[in-house]
């Protein structure tokens, strides 16, 4: 089977070019499995290199197989080792690269002309193989358990930052290397922010408290939301979380391969829509996930990649409402030919603590 050095290489030959300087972390591990934080890999159709400095040649040695690993000093640097290569075209990563770094490229590079990779690297990496699947998976595990875990931990009285760093401990304890992102605890009102990390607000009864975190697993993450009600829920919580619930279930039977991110989101969207709750649904339905936790496709109302087997993506509708409260839920998937794997195990029956 090829490798993801492989299939890169090939992207960059039929689109023209002769080489790549690639050094957006998670790209960089994708291609060559560094796990660092600074070194360059450089693809040419022949050659491997993977560059970088004194403090991870070791490493890169290590972790890089298949290429050659070279140190990049003050008197040999990056740019002297890119200029010996006999490329005409190098690809960068225009979105990762800064100004001043481009204009660095553009002024020690000679004769070669820098041409942006538009994405190839993120394309490549929205298709999962079966081994980044099962790291996904893990990471989908850890964060269930984790929600079953902060179950028993939460009660009137406890702070959100309280709830965050137990469930970040617990995730950690049980084999995470760190958090997708920061998590989202997001409790009374609150919960209308749609993004709301975990502050010092005490969690009381009545309150809707939307949970949004994921781990990272030997560099691959998770995500994933639960909302739930402390006390008995209201009329109107119970309302708007029935609503979102179906939502996500409807979007959830609709995820497969050949469908367009767009069409995933119509379905939720349509929904929450018809039930008069449309303006309160501001975001996109989903994201695919990886070693970044918002990578591509899209699935919202302008997504227009097409869901294909092996990709791993979010269902996450939600209402929120200010000065009231709002509700999210959100499960991570693997499409399939005729459907989705779900990753998520955990409940979503409206938990009343
Ligand atoms: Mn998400």
């Amino acid at each position: 089977m090829k490798n993801n050095l492989d299939r890169f290489r090939e992207k960059l030959i039929q689109e023209g070019l002769d080489g790549a300087v690639v050094y957006k972390p998670e790209n960089r591990r994708y291609l060559s499995g560094f796990t660092g934080s600074s070194g360059y890999v450089v693809v040419t159709r022949d050659k491997n290199l993977f560059i970088t400095d004194f403090r991870y040649v070791e490493q890169a040695s290590k972790q890089c197989e298949g290429f050659e690993v070279l140190k990049h000093t003050e008197d040999r640097t990056v740019y002297d080792i890119l200029n010996e290569l006999n490329v005409d075209k190098l690809g960068f990563e225009e979105e990762f690269v800064t100004f001043m770094q481009y204009e660095k490229f553009n002024n020690k590079l000679q004769d070669m002309e820098l041409v942006p990779l538009k994405g190839i690297i993120n394309k490549l990496r929205m298709i999962k193989s079966d081994d980044e699947i099962k790291k996904i998976e893990k990471a989908a595990n850890i964060a269930d358990e984790a929600f079953k875990h902060i179950l028993d931990i939460i009660k009137p009285g406890i702070t959100e930052w309280e709830v965050s760093l137990e469930l970040e401990g617990f995730m950690k304890k049980s084999g995470a290397t760190g958090t997708s992102f920061e998590s989202i605890v997001a409790s009374g009102k609150r919960s209308s922010l749609p993004h709301g990390v975990a502050s010092q607000k005490v969690i009381e009864k009545g309150d809707f408290v939307t949970l949004d975190f994921g781990c990272v697993y030997d560099g691959y993450c998770s995500d994933m939301t639960r909302t739930i009600v402390i006390g008995k829920a209201s009329d109107k919580q119970k309302e708007i979380y029935e609503i979102v619930l179906e939502a996500q279930e409807s979007a959830l039977k609709y995820i497969k391969s050949g469908i367009k991110g767009f069409e995933a989101d119509k379905i939720a969207r349509e929904i929450i829509n018809d039930e008069g709750y449309g303006e309160y649904f501001g975001h996109g339905l989903g994201h695919g996930v990886g070693l970044e936790v918002h990578e591509a496709p899209r699935l919202s109302p302008i997504g227009k990649d097409t869901l294909e087997t092996n990709m791993v993506v979010t269902d996450e509708p939600g209402i929120y409402i200010h000065d009231f409260g709002g509700v999210r839920i959100e499960d991570l998937v693997v499409v399939t030919k005729d459907g989705c794997k779900v990753l998520s195990k955990s409940p979503k029956n409206l938990i009343e603590l």
